[in-house]
């Protein structure tokens, strides 16, 4: 099994940690963005290729994972909402990381960037309002969330200085070893 990704995807981390989990053995191949254009149909990572099996997509990735460990993914519905909700700020947040590096384009000349921009605000006020159970080992939407927040910060997109609710569950993340084992490096 393998799969394709970069180091600093919060999409990728949290198939990582998942990995490191349950001890399935994949290997893990860097690729760029030119390479990830060339070997998925959607130009994205991560990208997992297990025999005649090709998964385009972390979530995919994911239940694949922890079906084959034996456990299943996202049963519960409000940690699946969890799970979705971070998806969708964190769609948004990466649309305006990735405009603004290639192509320059900020937030204050696009409209429709203001509105992701808005997004991603009331989605993280949402989802610092949300009644989260923070504990080791996290769900897998909270680890998702606190993927998206740690990314959020490493990219200097979010500031969590209000948000104590979002803090505590990043706080606690970070003590957790695949959680440190998979964070993005520096200059990346
Ligand atoms: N829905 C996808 C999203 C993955 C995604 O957005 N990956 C980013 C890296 S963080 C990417 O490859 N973006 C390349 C691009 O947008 O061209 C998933 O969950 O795997």
């Amino acid at each position: 099994m393998k799969i394709y990704g970069s180091f600093t995807s919060p999409f990728v981390r949290h198939c990582r940690i998942a990995l490191l989990e349950t001890d399935i053995f994949c290997e893990f191949i860097e690729i760029d963005p030119a390479q990830s254009a060339q070997m998925s149909p959607t130009k994205k990572v991560p990208l997992l290729v297990d025999g005649d099996l090709t998964l385009t997509d972390s979530s995919s990735i994911l239940r694949y994972i922890r079906e084959k460990s034996g456990s299943p993914f996202l049963p519960e519905l409000l940690d699946f909402e969890l799970f979705n909700m971070t998806n969708t700020v964190m769609d948004a947040c990466v649309n305006i990381f990735y405009l603004e590096k290639f192509d320059n384009i900020t937030v204050e000349k696009s409209s429709y960037l203001t509105r992701q921009k808005a997004r991603v605000l009331s989605g993280l006020e949402a989802l610092n309002e949300a009644e989260l159970s923070v504990q080791l080992p996290l769900t897998d939407g909270l680890t998702r969330l606190a993927c998206f927040l740690d990314w959020g910060i490493y990219r200097d997109r979010i500031c969590l200085k209000k948000l104590t609710n979002l803090t505590r569950l990043l706080d606690v993340a970070r003590t957790d070893k695949n959680f440190i084992k998979t964070v993005p490096p520096i200059n990346g």
